[in-house]
């Protein structure tokens, strides 16, 4: 564990005798957090549960929204280590391209915790833990509702989230593992909305404007916010969302539960953004030079228009 900086400076300043210390306890932990963007209502809620879960423990938290780009979080990350945290956590906005930032992070001794989502390095030393969701098993509960609502029949569109990030490709991969097992279920159209709800629509209505769109009878969205987008898209080509097009989406936030209750979108698996509590134990531990797992899993459900209106009070998110 390195000797907190403020310490160092005291002892080199005379401040303080060799024998005298300050209490590494008066120091709160530095922790240097990079976020993704602000890019739907999940990310807000993320960053809400963390910034709050920082605040009541007392953390001097450095906080960096990257908008979405690679290269603002590696910048960020390297302020960290010229800052000296005692901890980096970030949630990667895709999975490749990390590790010489991670080597620079490693060579200044600095523990790293990858939350939401992973990264894809060939030395695993370079971050301690991942929290973050199943994004297969997302996608595989999306897809299981939608043979089960649909017997195994649709023409599907699907909305995919932010090119190379965890998310989009491995929703993807849980979705096609039940398509697999329903040749009645075929994916016709697929293009990235990059998880806003602007870019959803944007997309959708290039699919319904398609030759072909009328065979269309369902579509999965990476997250609710595309599928929110993908909603007043399908209205303002004179069709009924959640009737004439099945919809199922990811994350449970509360716009999806108003669209359920209102009959417009059928179902969303949730995927908890209220991660800040789990999130700053594990930190916490690894400050403290604790064991910890490689893997902390985030508990989650699905939820379906028959079960909308008696959960959206309940909605925290
Ligand atoms: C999932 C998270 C995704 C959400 C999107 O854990 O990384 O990013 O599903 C968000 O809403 O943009």
């Amino acid at each position: 564990m390195k000797t907190p900086k403020l310490l160092l400076s005291f002892l080199c300043a005379g401040l303080l005798s060799a024998g005298a210390s300050l209490s590494a306890a008066d120091k709160p932990l530095s922790v240097g957090f990079s976020q993704i963007g602000a890019e739907s209502g999940w990310r807000t809620a993320n960053t809400d549960s963390i910034k709050a879960e920082a605040a009541k423990r007392g953390i001097d938290l450095k906080f960096a929204d990257a908008q979405q780009k690679q290269e603002n979080q590696i910048k960020a990350l390297r302020s960290f280590i010229a800052q000296g945290v005692d901890v980096i956590a970030f949630s990667p906005v895709v999975e490749t391209g990390w590790e010489p930032v991670l080597k620079e992070i490693k060579s200044a001794g600095i523990p790293v915790v990858l939350s939401d989502r992973a990264v894809k390095v060939s030395d695993p030393s370079l971050f301690v833990t991942f929290i973050g969701s199943d994004f297969v098993e997302e996608g595989r509960r999306a897809g299981e509702w939608l043979a089960k609502k649909t017997g195994g029949k649709a023409v599907i569109a699907e909305l995919v989230g932010t090119p190379g990030s965890a998310p989009a490709i491995d929703r993807k991969k849980g979705f096609e593992e039940v398509l697999a097992k329903n040749p009645g279920m075929k994916i016709v159209k697929s293009q990235s909305g990059n998880f806003t709800r602007a870019e959803g629509k944007q997309v959708m209505e290039a699919f319904l404007k398609s030759p072909d769109a009328k065979q269309i009878t369902a579509l999965f969205a990476h997250n609710d916010d595309m599928a929110l987008g993908a909603i007043q898209a399908i209205e303002e080509a004179g069709l009924k969302p959640g009737k004439d097009i099945i919809i199922v989406s990811i994350d449970g936030v509360k716009g999806a539960f108003e669209a359920m209750a209102a009959g417009k979108l059928n179902c969303t698996v949730e995927c908890n953004p209220q991660i800040g509590p789990q999130l700053f134990d594990l930190i916490a531990k690894v400050a403290a030079g604790q064991k910890v797992p490689a893997r902390v899993a985030v508990q989650e459900g699905v939820f379906d228009e028959t079960q909308a209106a008696a959960e959206l009070p309940n909605r925290k998110y």
